[in-house]
């Protein structure tokens, strides 16, 4: 809730005893090493057949951590090698050697950080055949840090760029930044805000934008930036930004040469164009398409590519979940092959369970590309415990039927389905300058998640999860068992205690972190408001989008859209996103709609309560900081937890007056004080 909040938030000072948000100001300091802790005093025999930047960072990997036989890195064009792709690689090994083949500098890099996961994670080290290659090309972060180095919806701190300082100061963590995305396979990096100001392609910015790009190519990581679509009338003081105006298109012709003057491998743009009050296309009666393809004109001979973000929405009569679908799908076969559009993984926005979004599957003839959130703007910041890799797991298996049975959503974004010339995944970063990066330890196996998925997007979450443990913290099944556990049910448990059974959007105004399903503000945009989304009455809850209410079901492919529409087909955990129900609806365990909705509630708690149990018990297990530190956020996410449940209850009890079933645990607030509470965020400037 939207451009009014952008004011407010990015890091935060809350004082309020709901939620405590740490926020680091302090100059540059150590950092926690994240999941790459080997020792470093290995002094491997390693070898290769060629010399680079790269593969000397990936000599110099292995030569310090890797603790087994020697190793010989090969640079070859052998034609099995090859048919791995540009970032491919094959590893061969038994007890007397180790091989890493791989047509690409890049792909040894992988190779090396292949070998060392396995070492670090007790995998076998002595009979060896991998081989690997990413499903998708780019796998990319977006920050969005802004010029003044706060961080849109970050809750780790300021921005690790240090615009303040560029070109002159090179901080050394822009390497190990490099570093950590390498090793988890992530290749491409936007490094400002979606909301972006047109003065980041004035020439002094990309002065500094090209000391990142020279400190991160050798990590084989491209830089992006995002722009603003009226640069050419703002920053060049054309008359418009028409982009069917020849001097428009040359001024972005100029402009991306001037930035390939400077970093010659530049990704290219990423846009957020008409949507939430930016500037766009549509402003000058031309399409999105028209806008995307312009500029991929001006990037074409570089090789330079534009994803287009497809997250828009107006303040009209259509439901907000269908706009994007509406907009984007007679639009399809439009576009230049050097334009993806970056679809949010739901119709809405990051919202802490959503159905996948339509457009993915409908979109035939059009590179599409998922976006997902890392940092936690709808999950509690970096103050609750949530491990996304079930979220995104559940995304990216999602059924689409738009070719069949097995037609995923990866499927329909990798290339397996649809031949598209690029494919893409995005990550929103919850990276800043804390010690830890993240703001919370276990926030940093959200980032872990996003690079191991873009490279593997059939990988399970357990899978994951088991590595990330196991590399930042311990393979004591005593630590690694309960931990895996508490982190796969973690996502749940925050759906439970904010927004169970299809529930979302009832979010406080603008910082979105506790809850406020009453906010009324006058003279608001009702999309904005969480009665849009939550409909709640006398007669009952959810968001009618049935043939009978929006029609929203009309845009999936049969038969899941019969099966999202009839109350018996529809999956309980999508119920209120689809339908509006009575109170007293019976549900398939026989309790009534508003039981289950307070036994959610309730179990929400109950889970962040043994997730306490579960930590306090690894004492010991662990090194004290991280122990006190992910102790200390446990203790807020469960009073968090309570708040929510309180305040949901309460007030939709307004609605249902129906007594909260009398074996779950009481409230604890009055619903008068929890509508009082109004958090203290200050805009760090
Ligand atoms: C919303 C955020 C807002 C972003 C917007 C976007 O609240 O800060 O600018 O998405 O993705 O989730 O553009």
């Amino acid at each position: 809730m939207k451009r009014i909040v952008r004011i407010v938030l990015c890091c935060l000072a809350i004082t309020i005893s709901y939620g405590q948000i740490a926020v680091s100001q302090s100059e540059e300091k150590d950092y926690d090493p994240a999941w790459l802790r080997l020792s470093t005093n290995a002094d491997a025999k390693v070898t290769c057949n060629k010399n680079s930047p790269t593969l000397t960072i990936a000599i110099h990997e292995l030569r310090t951590q890797w603790m087994g036989q020697p190793v010989k890195l090969l640079l070859t064009k052998e034609k099995s090698i090859r048919t791995l792709g540009c970032d491919g690689y094959r590893i061969t090994g038994n007890p007397s050697g180790i091989e890493i083949k791989a047509s690409e500098e890049q792909g040894i890099l992988y190779g090396a950080y292949h070998l060392l996961r396995l070492q670090a994670t007790g995998g076998n080290c002595t009979d060896i055949k991998i081989e690997e290659s990413p499903d998708y090309d780019i796998r990319i972060l977006n920050h969005w840090d802004n010029l003044d180095r706060t961080v849109e919806r970050g809750y780790a701190g300021y921005s690790i760029w240090r615009w303040d300082q560029l070109p002159a100061v090179v901080s050394p963590r822009y390497k190990e930044y490099g570093r950590l995305n390498a090793s988890i396979g992530i290749n491409a990096t936007v490094l400002n805000n979606v909301n972006a100001p047109v003065e980041v392609l004035n020439t002094d910015m990309l002065n500094k934008v090209k000391v990142i790009a020279d400190e991160l190519r050798p990590y084989h990581i491209k830089v992006f930036l995002s722009v603003n679509f009226s640069s050419p009338a703002v920053l060049g003081g054309l008359s418009t930004s028409d982009p069917l105006d020849a001097n428009v298109s040359q001024w972005w012709k100029e402009k991306v040469n001037e930035i390939y003057k400077r970093i010659p491998d530049f990704g290219g743009f990423l846009v957020k164009a008409n949507s939430e009050g930016l500037p766009g296309p549509q402003d000058f009666g031309r399409t999105h398409a028209d806008g995307a393809n312009m500029l991929a004109d001006a990037l074409k001979s570089h090789d330079g590519i534009v994803m287009w973000r497809a997250f828009v929405y107006n303040p009209s009569n259509e439901d907000r979940a269908k706009q994007a679908y509406s907009e984007f799908l007679p639009l399809d076969g439009q576009f230049r092959d050097n334009v993806i559009i970056q679809v949010k993984n739901g119709p809405i926005d990051f919202q802490p369970r959503e159905p996948f979004s339509p457009l993915f599957g409908a979109m035939q003839k059009t590179a599409v590309m998922p976006e997902l959130q890392i940092t936690q703007e709808y999950l509690g910041f970096s103050n609750h415990l949530v491990f996304l890799a079930t979220q995104w797991e559940e995304f990216l298996n999602s059924e689409t039927y738009c070719n069949g049975a097995g037609s995923t959503v990866a499927k329909t974004t990798d290339g397996t389905l649809f031949k598209q010339p690029l494919t893409a995944i995005a990550g929103v970063a919850n990276i800043g300058e804390d010690e830890n990066w993240c703001g919370h330890y276990f926030a940093q196996s959200n980032w872990y998640t996003f690079g191991r998925m873009a490279w593997k997007n059939t990988i399970s979450s357990g899978e994951i999860a088991e590595e990330w443990i196991k590399m930042t913290f311990s393979d004591n099944p005593e630590f690694l068992n309960p931990v895996k556990e508490m982190m796969l049910q973690s996502h749940e448990a925050v759906v439970d205690y904010m927004m169970p059974l299809g529930l979302h959007h009832i979010f406080a105004w603008g910082h979105h972190y506790g809850p406020e399903p009453w906010t009324a503000i006058p003279g608001a945009r009702p999309d904005w408001l969480p009665s849009y989304y939550h409909q709640a009455d006398k007669q009952g809850i959810g968001f009618d989008r049935t043939t009978s209410g929006s029609n929203a079901v009309s845009q999936y492919f049969s038969p899941l859209r019969e099966e999202f529409n009839q109350l018996e087909t529809c999956p309980e955990a999508f119920l209120l996103w689809f339908h509006h129900l009575p109170w007293t609806y019976k549900m398939k365990n026989g309790k009534t709609l508003w039981d289950n909705l307070c036994y959610k509630y309730d179990s929400g708690v109950q889970q962040v309560r043994d997730f306490q149990k579960i930590w306090d018990k690894t004492e010991g297990l662990v090194d004290e900081h991280r122990f006190k530190h992910v102790q200390s956020r446990l203790k807020i996410q469960a009073k968090d937890a309570v708040w929510w449940k309180d305040a949901c209850l309460l007030y939709f009890q307004t609605f249902s007056g129906l007594p909260i079933p009398y074996d779950i645990e009481r409230p604890v607030h009055e619903l008068d004080a929890l509508m009082k509470i109004k958090l203290d965020m200050k805009h760090h400037n």
